[in-house]
């Protein structure tokens, strides 16, 4: 059996709760629809997880690895590449898991970005299945006064959420410690957000035990509606 993985920390996963999240994961995910307009969302009918975050923090990355499902959801080294809500149906429809564009790119033209950012800011504000926004960081940037903004609109709106640091491969222990711990006392005067910052990789395998066990927790607690 799996050991939590942050034993000094109140909020980490205990061991039922990632053998939860393993088993979940251990079921087919599908690829539903891409929506670029609210117009086309699916129904409401079960609990929606999604990963927000600047443009290439790694969500569609994260969305493969956690799914253990490579080229699930298309990945580039170019910003931008994610330009739809893209639903997931996981665990035999149990949820939706929900691949977002990217915010704060300012390379590509005005009117294209302008749209990616309104249709996640209208997403994020306005989904009453959406059960919880896991708002991806890069641990080597920390929060950006962009991702501040979104955390904003998410507080605003009580959507709950949590962060999720990405590219911990790219940081030593204790660099990573130290972003940790200054993402975490961001958090504090944030009151919709999880206390607790997950790290991840999704190239080395880190934190996807961990993740999966918190979105197994969250579909637990709200159910098929
Ligand atoms: N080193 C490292 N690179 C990563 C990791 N996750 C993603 N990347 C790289 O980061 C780049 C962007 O990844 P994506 O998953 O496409 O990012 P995204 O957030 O979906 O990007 P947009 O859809 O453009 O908003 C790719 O080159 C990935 O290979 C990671 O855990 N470690
Ligand atoms: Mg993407």
């Amino acid at each position: 059996m799996a050991e939590p993985t942050s034993p000094d920390d109140p909020f980490a996963a205990s061991p039922e709760q990632l053998e939860a999240g393993d088993a979940l994961f251990r079921q087919p995910v599908r690829f539903v629809k891409g929506v670029v307009g609210l117009e086309h969302l699916p129904t409401g009918d079960r609990p929606e997880i999604t990963l927000a975050g600047r443009s290439n923090v790694g969500k569609s990355s994260l969305i493969n690895a956690v799914t253990r499902h490579g080229g699930l959801a298309r990945t580039s080294n170019t910003p931008g590449r994610t330009q739809e809500l893209n639903f997931f149906s996981a665990a035999q429809g149990s949820f939706y898991l929900v691949d977002m564009p990217g915010y704060g790119f300012a390379k590509a033209p005005k009117d294209k970005v302008d749209s990616w950012t309104g249709l996640v800011r209208d997403y994020l504000r306005g989904r009453p299945t959406l059960a919880r926004c896991y708002l991806l960081i890069d641990a080597r940037h920390g929060i950006k006064a962009v991702d501040a903004g979104i955390m904003a609109l998410l507080d605003e709106a009580a959507v709950s959420y949590q962060v999720v640091l990405t590219k911990a491969d790219k940081l030593n222990p204790f660099e990573l410690a130290e972003v940790r711990a200054a993402t975490a006392q961001a958090l504090a005067r944030h009151p919709a957000a999880f206390p607790h910052v997950i790290a991840t990789s999704s190239d080395s395998d880190v934190g996807l035990e961990e993740l999966r066990a918190s979105i197994a927790t969250v579909v637990a607690d709200h159910g098929p509606r």
